[in-house]
């Protein structure tokens, strides 16, 4: 299967590895000149590949070849934490790739590519690779299943050059008769569930104490899925469905199905689907090594409560450990996921992951029909399904009730003396406090997970949200006679419930999406400061997600570089809610605070730092002293019930729409996402 031991760029140099001949795995040798020769007959020069003394591979032997791969499985995260172990301690680059050669045709391809993937993010010698983008080495995981026979068909008998892209439908999952199918476009996007992958690559919960324990690893993983929460939540809203009910009664019928249409063209088998009114059972399943009971996930669950409650955890050694206004949430979260990080696993448990295993194996708990795990069971496919919401709903809910037991803002910790907003509005080249929402177009290259095709690109088209790039204009007094820095923190938020009633506080703070967050030095005097939404610190670039391969255009060299090697970021497409046709009500809330409460003195960073709301920055401490959401992480201060008064001087308030029109719009040339269209 070409899952590439390192991944070369289309359009650049080929390359092919000159391989041992004893690493070859023994079935393939004497045909390996012959697939030489088919593959390395359009290469451009040949890469030798060292011979080592190989390290013991036993424990990453261990998951066969063809067995499905997930990282909630205890068994797979330990025998995945030995690869990347082995990875990351070959001592030079020559023996790394060596070892990945190595390994590339013999242990399971889907912990290969994240073992290696991880490997690469975090090895010194290889920070500047890309890593393989997941959806060219397992397009499985994103398309389809039915679109792979006409992939290859297109591949085997139209010529490079003339081959048409393969349209995914936009409805393939269900019909209309599933109302939860009307956010579908925003649960299978790829650049999402990329997102979400590269996530879980870049905060491994196991394996070597160096990779897991970044800064603050276990805010961070309570705050990207809150704001995941936040952002699913408002798409609801904009199409008419409540809000997420959390999954709190797990011996209750789930009345959301979901039929994933995926077959895996690696283990051979079809992703398993769930009826409506399925039932979580105890897990026992000895081919995973799994045991365990609802009523453990019960008593995993109480025990944080009390920990919440009690405002200390226990840990291993029976000491108490206070969860303080700074620091709980980091432990609460490495406590609930759970990652090694956790302050005690023997009485904590491993919730988070436990309940994607559960739900993972609703269809077949005990093994009997010798079926593998659902979409949940997989960081790359589990935000497709409707149930993920609902669990993490329920982990999000713990997360509050812990901030809704910490001291609220007072007045001072949120102003900016001498620093006030003066007017805030946003726009795009048409209209003012309008975003426009539509359709768009963009191709992913299927070659690379497709067997034994001829080389070329294959590619699938898929229709996507995308919305018109627009600028934020913030007009900012600065009373002091001394220049001042601050952070400007930009959020969005729905103003209305299911029933067309305001928000009160409470509620619209955890529904407030962040856009953007950027330090600026103001001048005594008025300042105008002006942000496009492409600059924006939650997003990635469009042409990281999908790489713009429909545009036949030549790649400079040094975007490859940029390409996939930092991941991690929110799609740009998916910046916008959907709004709708009439145009759907939003608050655009901006708040400068003083950089002083804000600052991280650290060493600039390098490498990927666009997206570092949702990712944190490599080798760095996250860049924002404060805790991850504020304002909006607590409870407001006393008489605060709606947003309007909750303002300080430092912020503003401004009410903007978000419409949305049902056509398909090409993106523009330039890069952008259509920003030089017209509506009318
Ligand atoms: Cu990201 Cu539940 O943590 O999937």
């Amino acid at each position: 299967r070409p899952a590439e031991p390192v991944y070369v760029p289309k359009g650049s140099n080929k390359v092919a590895f000159d391989i041992p001949a004893d690493y070859l795995p023994e079935r393939y040798r004497s045909v390996a000149t012959q697939v030489f020769n088919r593959f390395g007959e359009d290469t451009d020069s040949k890469l030798p590949v060292k011979q080592i003394t190989l390290p013991d591979l036993s424990i990453p032997l261990q998951l066969g070849r063809r067995q499905p791969f997930s990282l909630f499985i205890p068994a797979h995260r330990k025998i995945a934490a030995r690869l990347i172990d082995i990875f990351m301690g070959m001592r030079t680059y020559e023996d790394f790739l060596s070892i990945a050669v190595y390994c590339r045709d013999r242990v399971n391809p889907n912990m290969f590519i994240y073992a290696l993937s991880v490997a690469i993010l975090h090895r010194p010698d290889t920070k500047d690779l890309p890593i393989p983008p997941l959806t060219e080495v397992f397009p499985d995981k994103y398309v389809d299943s039915g679109i792979f026979s006409r992939a290859r068909e297109e591949a085997n008998v139209v010529p490079e050059g003339s081959r048409i892209p393969i349209e995914i439908p936009r409805d393939y999952t269900a019909s209309d008769l599933d109302e939860e199918h009307r956010v579908a476009y925003w649960r299978e996007d790829v650049g999402i569930n990329l997102h979400h992958w590269h996530w879980h690559l870049v905060y491994p919960f196991e394996g070597d104490i160096r990779i897991v324990n970044k800064d603050r690893r276990g805010e961070l993983f309570y705050y990207m899925h809150e704001q995941i929460m936040a952002r699913y939540n408002c798409e609801r809203l904009c199409n008419r469905l409540g809000r997420v009910k959390r999954f709190i009664n797990w011996r209750e019928p789930i009345p959301e199905a979901y039929f994933p249409k995926l077959d895996s063209l690696v283990a051979s088998r079809t992703w398993p689907a769930r009826t409506s009114g399925s039932v979580l059972h105890d897990i026992n399943r000895q081919v995973d090594e799994l045991d365990f009971d609802i009523q453990d996930l019960e008593r995993w669950r109480d025990r944080i409560y009390e920990a919440i409650h009690t405002g200390a955890v226990t840990n291993a050694r029976g000491e108490r450990i206070p969860l303080t206004e700074r620091d709980g949430i980091d432990v609460l979260g490495n406590m609930m996921e759970a990652s090694i990080l956790s302050p005690n696993q023997n009485v904590y448990g491993d919730l988070h992951n436990m309940g994607h295993v559960a739900i993972s194996y609703i269809h077949d708990p005990d093994h009997r029909y010798l079926e593998s795990f659902g979409v949940m069971g997989d960081s790359a496919t589990a935000m497709r399904d409707p149930i993920f919401y609902r669990w993490h709903a329920f982990v999000d809910d713990i997360f509050q009730e812990h901030k809704n037991t910490l001291p609220q803002y007072t007045v001072q910790q949120l102003d900016f003396p001498g620093v006030e907003i003066a007017d805030i509005k946003l726009a795009t080249d048409q209209q003012q406090n309008v975003l426009n929402t539509f359709w768009s177009k963009s191709d992913v290259d299927l070659s690379r997970g497709l067997d034994f095709t001829p080389r070329g690109a294959v590619l699938a088209r898929f229709t996507h949200l995308n919305h018109a790039g627009f600028t934020y204009t913030i007009l900012v007094n600065n009373r002091n006679n001394t220049p001042q820095r601050g952070t400007v923190r930009i959020f969005i938020g729905p103003r209305e419930d299911e029933r067309g009633l305001p928000f009160p506080f409470r509620q619209q703070k955890n529904l407030m999406i962040e856009m953007d967050k950027f330090t600026v030095t103001l001048r005594p005097g008025q300042n105008k400061i002006e942000r496009r939404s492409t600059e924006s610190s939650v997003t990635i670039p469009f042409e990281r997600t999908f790489r713009n391969l429909d545009e036949n255009r030549p790649i400079a060299d040094d975007n490859l570089q940029q390409f996939n090697f930092c991941g991690c970021g929110w799609p740009q497409h998916m910046l916008v809610p959907k709004g709708s046709k009439e145009g759907f009500p939003m608050d655009l809330f901006v708040m400068v605070s003083d950089y002083r409460g804000d600052a991280v003195e650290q060493a600039e960073p390098t490498g990927c730092k666009d997206a570092a709301s949702y990712c944190g920055l490599r080798d760095r401490k996250y860049p924002d002293a404060r805790a991850m959401g504020y304002p909006f992480d607590r409870q407001p201060r006393a008489g605060v019930e709606n947003l309007a008064q909750f303002l300080t001087g430092n912020m503003a308030i401004t009410e903007i729409t978000v419409r949305f029109s049902d056509t398909i719009v090409p993106k523009s040339r330039s890069g952008g996402i259509g920003n030089s269209l017209t509506f009318t």
